[in-house]
């Protein structure tokens, strides 16, 4: 095409001189004159015309090619644009979240996997903790077992049987009543004047709960300690039957077909009076009558046994020889400073607390009791004032 270009300058004076076809004739023949060297090109302008023509229709060509690359591009980028915009965009932008989103469950799932790394090595360590305490505990076993609680060698029928033996000094003993199909350890006291007491029931410090239910009671709970520091309810403990339990006072409890009725017709004086026996509230004419506890049958809050329409033992939280209810609630919530109110009662609101009423009001909670048990024959027999004071001796001021 370079060459083409060549022959579009040099023709156009050739085009201009052909208009003077007659002067080859006139100008010499050796010397070339302007006519000779237009007659000379002359001869080359059909090829001119015809490269002319050509290179017309390359550059139409070319321009038409152009035009359409023109449209071409236009297409593209409207194509490219709406694509973007379109389908194309969307699902680029798709895939761009799924990939965010799998980034983030990548994540996730490492950190959980760093988690249970950790846990997995935290309880290897724990694993190897406890393996080391299961060895400790191994060695301990091989040794030859001892007990750590002080049991007094002495056994007898009940804690006076044991003092009449010889035993002079309060702990842990094994009794057997006659009837008793296996012996049970109980806390004796034993006092300088060789008086047994088997302790039924103490409380000092509120460590130990006493609402519980009917089995409960019957088997007992809390703490034996040989140092008489804990709680507990031993009443029934290990024994089928309580009147074979306790065959020497088979007048203060009946058996379980009975309820545990408390048959309590003796209570000689001290300084905090017999609330077995009731008392006048002031509220009722009756309230000696409805809480007099003599004779009455055990009750817990899942075995109703009182003279109540309601539950006495559910409403006051305790398993006890309710009437309808009491005057004296031995088993009763603790309350830590004593002196409680209605409010300090929650749900039901009634006076809850440990209460034996002829010392201190029902809103006044003992901090300390001690319910032992004696042999009947030790009243009938007399002297027994200072004993029977002790069971009423029940908490402080
Ligand atoms: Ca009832």
């Amino acid at each position: 095409t370079f060459i083409s270009y060549a022959s579009i300058f040099l023709h156009i004076p050739i085009l201009y001189l052909s208009a003077h076809p007659y002067c080859q004739h006139i100008i010499g023949q050796y010397c070339p004159t302007t006519c000779g060297v237009a007659d000379y090109r002359w001869k080359y302008k059909e090829d001119v015309t015809r490269d002319l023509d050509h290179l017309q229709r390359e550059l139409e060509n070319i321009a038409n090619l152009t035009h359409g690359a023109e449209i071409k591009i236009d297409y593209m980028k409207d194509s490219a644009v709406s694509a973007q915009k379109n389908s194309f965009y969307k699902k680029s932008s798709n895939i761009l979240e799924d990939v965010l989103r799998f980034e983030k469950t990548i994540i996730a799932q490492e950190q959980q996997i760093y988690e249970l790394q950790n846990l997995i090595s935290s309880n290897e360590r724990r694993m190897l903790e406890l393996k080391q305490i299961s060895m400790q505990l191994q060695q301990k076993c091989q040794e030859p077992c001892q007990d750590e609680v002080e049991i007094k060698p002495i056994a007898g029928t009940d804690c006076q049987d044991i003092a009449n033996k010889g035993a002079t000094s309060s702990g842990l003993y094994y009794v057997k009543p006659p009837k008793a199909p296996e012996q049970f350890l109980v806390y004796c006291e034993i006092d300088n004047f060789g008086r047994g007491f088997t302790v039924l029931q103490r409380r000092r410090d509120g460590s130990v709960d006493f609402n519980k239910n009917w089995i409960q009671y019957k088997e007992g709970f809390g703490y034996l300690s040989p140092d008489d520091t804990t709680e507990f309810w031993l009443y029934k403990k290990r024994a089928k039957d309580a009147s074979a339990r306790l065959p020497s006072t088979q007048t203060l409890v009946g058996s379980e077909d009975d309820q545990y009725r408390l048959t309590y017709g003796y209570y000689l004086s001290g300084d905090a009076g017999d609330a077995f026996d009731g008392y006048d509230f002031g509220d009722d004419p009756s309230d000696k009558v409805y809480t007099m506890h003599n004779g009455m049958q055990f009750s817990t809050f899942d075995r109703d046994n009182d003279r109540y329409d309601g539950n006495c033992a559910q409403q006051d939280g305790s398993g006890w020889w309710m009437n309808r209810c009491h005057a004296a609630h031995l088993n009763g919530k603790y309350y830590q400073g004593g002196r409680y109110t209605e409010k300090d009662a929650g749900e039901y609101g009634f006076d809850n607390g440990i209460i034996w009423v002829t010392w201190h009001n029902r809103w006044y909670s003992l901090k300390e009791t001690t319910m032992k048990i004696i042999p009947l024959s030790r009243i009938t027999a007399g002297g027994q004032q200072a004993g029977v004071k002790q069971f009423g001796g029940l908490g402080d001021a």
